[in-house]
């Protein structure tokens, strides 16, 4: 059996106000072709399908159109979970629709799908946090924990009413319900773990929102399935394996979502996989729809010669600019006619700058949050911005007159 590991595809996600539909739509083309060609048996998608739990209409839209291809009227077999940026209820409200054609979403830790017949598949067996499956004669049986956050945790713990059992840690609760899903394995079948969580020592990147503010929803190691010939992780966006001993894969976003993740090239694994065996596991890249660029230059006629020379180039880009004086709006609006999607121009002022003196008295408040705003985002205050800014120190001025 043939399956493919991808996760964190964050359909909706924007690069500071900046939609990435169009390379997100791009992605989604790509995978779905991907799939066809490597013959693949079933998708494992780990979570963080959405940004946000509350994802746009349009985002929405593409999830369907492709998750529907994937899974090709039932040919294929498509298993998703939540993770923690989804909304797992309405992540799984599809499921009416999805089921149908052999579309697997599981929204909770406990949720579980129902016995069916596909063409080329069949669910044989599901309960809390377990799919058994028949691809091709073989059995898989895949053991789900969906983005487990500490109240839905909590919740699956508090049915047992054990006090124990609560006062373990985050991680040696996860261990385990992992432990009691694994009774579920038998030797004869392909062993698949698939999850949502953060594995001690996996290496962050700044577009995961934390699992937890203080990050204590950590798991180790020692937590993961150890019987489980594969564990499809999702959360971290870089792709890397987390375990020395076990098949423990974070497969990383398609889209390189922030600008320290420009080193790493995106793609899934590819997993051949048959029971009592070592699966093969062989990454495939994505294309780099349109790249992250931070352009690092000496003098504003740096940064525009820069901007001269990729102008053709389909990019997202951050300046940073080593000055000695305020950046002037003709020279933005000069970088900005030749190169579009400038996300940011940051001025690095030189220290002998920052030490020059500067008479505010003589400017008006207003006059100096202009400047400033100009002097430390790239660009002048939008009007909006500038009424509130208005309001604002009316208010502060009115406040003043009370106590005065
Ligand atoms: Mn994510």
């Amino acid at each position: 059996m043939r399956f493919i590991h991808t996760s964190d595809w964050h359909l909706g996600k924007s690069l500071e106000g900046h939609s990435r539909l169009e390379e997100q739509e791009k992605f989604c083309e790509e995978f779905i072709e991907i799939v066809n060609e490597n013959n693949i048996d079933m998708v494992i998608i780990s979570g963080d399908i959405y940004d946000t739990s509350n994802p746009p209409a349009q985002a929405e839209k593409l999830f369907y159109k492709t998750v529907s291809k994937l899974a090709d009227n039932g040919n294929r077999c498509v298993l998703i979970i939540s993770g923690n940026h989804d909304n797992p209820e309405r992540l799984a409200a599809v499921t009416p629709l999805a089921h149908e054609q052999g579309i697997i979403i599981l929204g909770y830790p406990l949720s579980f799908t129902q016995e069916a017949k596909y063409k080329n598949f069949e669910i044989i067996e599901s309960k809390e946090g377990c799919t058994k499956i028949n691809i091709k004669g073989e059995k898989v049986t895949l053991i789900t924990l969906p983005y487990p956050s500490e109240r839905r945790l909590n919740e699956v713990i508090g049915s047992s009413d054990n006090d124990e059992e609560r006062q373990k840690t985050y991680s040696e609760k996860i261990g385990n319900i992992f432990r009691s899903l694994e009774e579920n394995f038998s030797e004869d079948d392909i062993k698949i773990c698939v999850s949502h969580l953060f594995v001690v020592g996996g290496e962050s990147t700044d577009s995961e929102r934390p699992i937890q503010l203080g990050g204590s929803l950590l798991v180790d190691k020692k937590d993961l399935p150890s019987k489980a010939q594969y564990i499809a992780l999702g959360h971290l966006h870089k792709p890397q394996k987390v375990s020395q001993r076990l098949n423990a894969y974070y497969s990383g976003s398609p889209l390189q979502y922030s600008k320290d993740e420009r080193a790493y090239t995106k793609g899934a694994y590819i997993v051949d996989i048959s029971a009592k065996e070592n699966p093969t596991i062989n990454p495939i890249y994505f294309k780099n729809y349109k790249p992250i660029e931070v352009f690092k230059c000496i003098g504003i006629e740096e940064a525009i010669k820069i901007c001269e020379e990729n102008k053709n180039r389909d990019i997202w880009s951050y300046f940073e600019i080593n000055t000695d004086e305020v950046i002037s709006q003709s020279d933005i609006k000069k970088m900005k006619e030749l190169l579009k999607d400038i996300i940011e121009i940051r001025p690095i002022i030189s220290s002998e700058y920052e030490h020059q003196n500067v008479d505010i008295k003589e400017k008006s408040m207003v006059e100096l949050f202009k400047e400033f705003y100009t002097f430390s985002r790239g660009l002048e205050p939008k009007g909006e911005l500038m009424d509130l800014f208005l309001d604002i120190i009316s208010e502060e001025g009115d406040t003043q007159d009370e106590t005065n």
